[in-house]
């Protein structure tokens, strides 16, 4: 990858605690437990309309004509719009927690966390909007694709990111988890946004999504996915007639933490299961690659093994669930494959017990690789690569930039001179030191990546928005796509 543009967000441990954020939340407390049991006993997952080419048409047609009535309301109006949107789904926290459990079987920590980032991703947007008002104007039908793995703060984000930047919005969300957008839309609906503002559109991205990015009234695209659905956007976009359409991407990672001599393994471990197997490692920031100094190796190895022993793997309805099941059987059998490949391949360091078997279970692994290079494509599931390193801690970093993603990275060591060097040397958007490396706070630890991870600008920080609007004032060079290569 290239150089960066700007050196890389650095974060500390502590950094955005306290915060609502994606890491977690306090569950045990009995006021928020019994509205989330009531919730989860009563709430159901419906099905949705699979939109036509059609529909799609139709639906283009009217955000189009739409385009000029919201592009000219008020930018205060529609900030306002956004805050109500955020107070409404506060309110709703345990319903569209119950809704995240059972569509996307995501543990009860992980889905209050989602709820809470989505909230403030409306309330963040809000004021940068107003912040920037001057800069507002939209640039005509945004189409926002999202993903599965959070299907309410992604889908969500990019959707009012569009909006209040005066755009008017056709929104395409993951085939998983169709019916809590459908949910968050009738929201943001009740809250003032107009239905020429806004749709809906449910269905593959082979036919959906391609005709929404390939359709001539589309004035920009914004993406959360994989890489490999990045560049065939990318391509279809290049291949359109009129002004050039911004593509907003956020893709996959290889994300990789550094622990040298000095960490401490308690620390590094906690770090590790978080990062890892939370979330069953359906995170684009989740923890891949765990590369350790070999002085230390084989401490932490052992007590990654007693870590693994003790992760809870079960049912997501379940409190002390840590790991639920994987999205759907593609997925399960995919990272399968993988996992039985490195059992032929690589040397097996743990897997966890399971306590509640499910369908779609994946357990928890580690396995020891012997070179960062083989650590092949992004697996996203809770699989732990590691590696033990000799030689010097810079040529660490500089063989995870080989690898050309450039999402997360996590730096362990007692020496700050050292924790600043190496997030100086990694081409990355976030770095970690001394603690986890998911759960981005919103407004507090803008989010994106470099080369292969995206395009930037980061979600969550001051200059998401501008990417929206037309003329964007951004006074720093936009990261270089990088999206037309393979992935080395
Ligand atoms: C993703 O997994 O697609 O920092 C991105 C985090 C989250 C990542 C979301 N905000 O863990």
């Amino acid at each position: 990858t290239s150089a960066l543009p700007l050196p890389p967000a650095l974060y500390l441990d502590g950094e955005g605690r306290g915060r609502a954020n994606s890491n977690g939340a306090d569950l045990t407390a009995p006021h928020q437990r019994a509205p989330l049991q009531a919730a989860l006993d009563t709430v159901r997952v419906d099905t949705v309309p699979e939109a036509t080419a059609a529909d799609v048409d139709a639906a283009m047609a009217r955000l189009h004509a739409g385009f000029t009535a919201w592009n000219a309301t008020p930018v205060a109006q529609r900030a306002a719009m956004l805050r109500r949107a955020a107070d409404a789904l506060d309110g709703r926290l345990p319903e569209f927690c119950a809704l995240l459990v059972k569509e996307a079987f995501k543990t009860q920590a992980d889905c209050v966390a989602e709820v809470r980032e989505a909230v403030d991703f409306l309330r963040y947007y809000a004021d940068t909007a107003e912040h920037d008002a001057a800069h507002m104007q939209g640039r005509g039908v945004f189409v926002c694709i999202s993903p599965w793995n959070f299907p309410l703060a992604i889908f969500a984000g990019q959707v009012v990111a569009a909006l209040v930047a005066g755009n008017t919005v056709a929104a395409k969300p993951a085939e998983q988890t169709p019916f809590v957008a459908l949910k968050m839309v009738e929201l943001l609906h009740d809250s003032g946004v107009p239905a020429d503002a806004l749709a809906l559109l449910h269905g593959a991205g082979e036919t959906v999504g391609a005709g929404l990015v390939a359709h001539a009234h589309t004035a920009g695209v914004c993406f959360t996915g994989s890489t490999a659905v990045a560049q065939i956007i990318n391509k279809s976009l290049a291949k359109k007639s009129n002004a050039p359409v911004p593509l907003i991407a956020e893709t996959g990672g290889l994300n990789a933490m550094v622990v040298d001599s000095t960490a401490l393994p308690e620390q590094v471990i906690d770090a590790v299961v978080q990062s890892a197997f939370r979330s069953a490692g359906q995170r684009c920031s989740a923890l891949r690659l765990l590369c350790v100094q070999d002085s230390i190796a084989d401490g932490v190895i052992e007590m990654l093994k007693g870590a693994l022993q003790q992760l809870w793997v079960g049912k997501p309805e379940q409190l002390a669930t840590d790991v639920g099941p994987v999205i759907d059987d593609e997925a399960h059998a995919g990272i399968g494959r993988h996992v039985e490949r490195l059992k032929r391949e690589a040397t097996l360091i743990a897997e966890a017990p399971v306590h509640d078997a499910l369908p779609r279970q994946i357990r928890p692994v580690a396995f020891e690789i012997r070179r960062v290079a083989d650590l092949g494509d992004e697996i996203f599931g809770p699989v732990l690569h590691v590696v033990r390193f000799s030689g010097p801690v810079d040529d660490v970093i500089r063989d995870i930039n080989a690898l050309g993603y450039g999402l997360t990275l996590g730096i362990q060591t007692r020496i700050d001179s050292r924790a600043e060097r190496l997030a100086s040397l990694a081409s990355v958007g976030n770095v970690y030191v001394n603690r986890n490396i998911i759960g981005a706070v919103v407004g507090v630890q803008p989010f994106g990546g470099e080369g292969l991870s995206g395009t930037g600008p980061k979600a969550g920080g001051p200059d998401y928005l501008r990417r929206f609007a037309a003329e964007p004032r951004i006074d720093a060079p936009a990261a270089p796509l990088q999206l037309d290569g393979p992935p080395t």
